[in-house]
């Protein structure tokens, strides 16, 4: 579907686009035809001005009306279209942020006209109209939830554009080539230029490249976007809640020189030298006839399972033991840190690093060591400490699955090319990589996948 055929809503929507609850300021916003008529009939400046005798871009002091009772004091913004966020008319009304005002206000321009807005509505009519691609419109909710300053940066660079552009030039080149493909299908008789076999080859390959070095951003990206999930575990007293606590600043989880003080997964983000960590302290593994330790062991396995990477806590104070060496051999094959905890106090065990083995020497106690901890996290994750998001950066997982349907189909494409196969197969496969960047902007997106997008916002968003 075309982008072209959603342009036009008849209707005029409303939301409060503050969070609710008590602050200085609550926003109303309105957006669509209707939004500055619906105005005037809720709203006059002290002056005793209407709404739609201001001009774009001023505000004005005045009041919220029902009928003749003053709902509240506010300040009024109207926003012509087409040079607003969704390109309507749009008008935010700025109460006192409290629930009974703002809800008497939306209440009010509910009443005029207006229709109550779906989550991340104004979004989509941005959207829509045409001011923000898919990627972009994305972005604004990766702005709204990002968790440190890289992913911040990520997604403020997507919003500005940077992967919509790279897209575009991918896009631009494979129309271009499908131009000819499709000229020589058209015309087969005829004596004009085509390009040959071999150009033909060498121009999709360089798109191909393109494509792959997007792609490999994505990891990094949906990391920064999405956070890592890290699980600390091992045998029960070894330090692990200890070790949360040291990673988060704060005493979160119970620390007892009790074995089993843990009984469920404990959660929490941290910002660890620029990516957002989950991080889970989950119970001592161990055989117990305890049922709720039991159930405790089970969720730890399961945590283990899932987590991107494992922190392996073992007691340097006590010599190894039977539960540490299966935990050892369980999580071999998986990015992992064996974390050598109460190095303060003497010696029993040590390990000497390997290259499969990163291990880090830590005193959650006295603190020791945590930064280097710290350091081995983030090495494990980039290779090295993040640096600022530059260029495009495919930060989802919906963009980096269409992305790689399109690699396949323009390696299809090439195939194609190189086995002299027929015109139209090679188009065929062109037209289909091409769908699939189509599907990232949204110019050839289904109303499932917009929906989908969308939901994900918040109202008034
Ligand atoms: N000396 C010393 N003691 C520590 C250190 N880290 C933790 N401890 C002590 O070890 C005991 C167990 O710590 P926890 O953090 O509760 O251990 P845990 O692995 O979460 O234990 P469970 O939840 O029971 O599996 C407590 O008495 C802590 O004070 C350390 O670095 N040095
Ligand atoms: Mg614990």
């Amino acid at each position: 579907m075309k982008k072209q055929s959603r342009i036009g809503a008849e209707d005029t929507i409303a939301a409060v686009s503050t969070p609710l609850g008590e602050g200085a300021i609550g926003i109303v916003r309105l957006s669509g035809k209707d939004a500055v008529k619906i105005s005037d009939s809720v709203f006059r400046s002290k002056k005793g001005k209407l709404p739609s005798s201001f001009r774009s871009f001023t505000s004005h002091f005045g009041h919220v009306y029902d009928k003749d009772t003053v709902v509240d004091e506010a300040l009024l913004t109207v926003m012509r279209a087409p040079k607003s966020y969704t390109k309507e008319e749009v008008v935010e009304i700025s109460c006192h942020g409290g629930v009974i005002p703002l809800k008497k206000t939306l209440g009010l321009v509910l009443e005029n006209g207006a229709r109550l807005a779906e989550p991340g509505e104004f979004t989509k009519r941005a959207f829509i109209n045409g001011r923000l691609d898919l990627t972009q419109a994305e972005a604004v909710l990766d702005i709204i939830r990002a968790k440190t300053d890289a992913s911040l940066r990520a997604a403020l660079g997507q919003l500005d554009g940077r992967l919509s552009s790279g897209l575009n030039k991918i896009r631009d080149e494979l129309i271009s080539i499908s131009a000819e493909i499709e000229a020589s299908i058209d015309f087969p008789d005829e004596d004009i230029e085509i390009m040959s076999a071999a150009k033909t080859g060498e121009r999709l390959g360089a798109v191909k490249q393109e494509i792959s070095r997007l792609l490999e951003t994505a990891d990094r990206g949906i990391i920064l976007r999405e956070g890592i999930s890290c699980v600390i575990c091992g045998k029960p007293n070894v330090g692990k809640s200890s070790i949360l606590n040291a990673l988060i600043g704060r005493e979160r989880a119970i620390v007892t020189h009790i074995p089993g003080t843990t009984r469920d997964t404990i959660e929490e983000f941290v910002n660890i030298l620029g990516i957002p960590f989950k991080l889970a302290d989950t119970a001592g593994i161990t055989h117990t006839e305890d049922i709720v330790e039991r159930e405790g062991v089970l969720r730890s396995r399961e945590h283990i399972e899932a987590a991107d990477l494992v922190l392996l806590v073992l007691d340097s104070s006590s010599r190894l033991t039977d539960e540490d060496r299966m935990l050892l051999e369980d999580t071999k094959g998986r990015q992992r840190i064996i974390v050598l905890n109460k190095i303060d106090l003497a010696r029993k065990i040590s390990f000497v690093a390997a290259k499969d083995r990163t291990v880090a020497e830590v005193s959650a106690k006295s603190g020791e060591g945590m930064d280097a901890l710290k350091d081995k996290m983030s090495e494990k994750i980039f290779g090295g400490g993040v640096r600022a998001a530059e260029g495009a950066v495919i930060t989802n997982a919906r963009q980096k699955d269409a992305l790689r349907r399109s690699y396949e189909s323009l390696g299809q494409a090439i195939r194609a090319v190189d086995g002299k196969l027929s015109p139209e197969l090679i188009a065929i496969e062109l037209r289909e990589s091409l769908d699939c960047i189509g599907e990232m902007v949204g110019e050839t997106v289904t109303d499932d996948i917009l929906d989908k997008v969308f939901s994900q916002f918040c109202i008034g968003k």
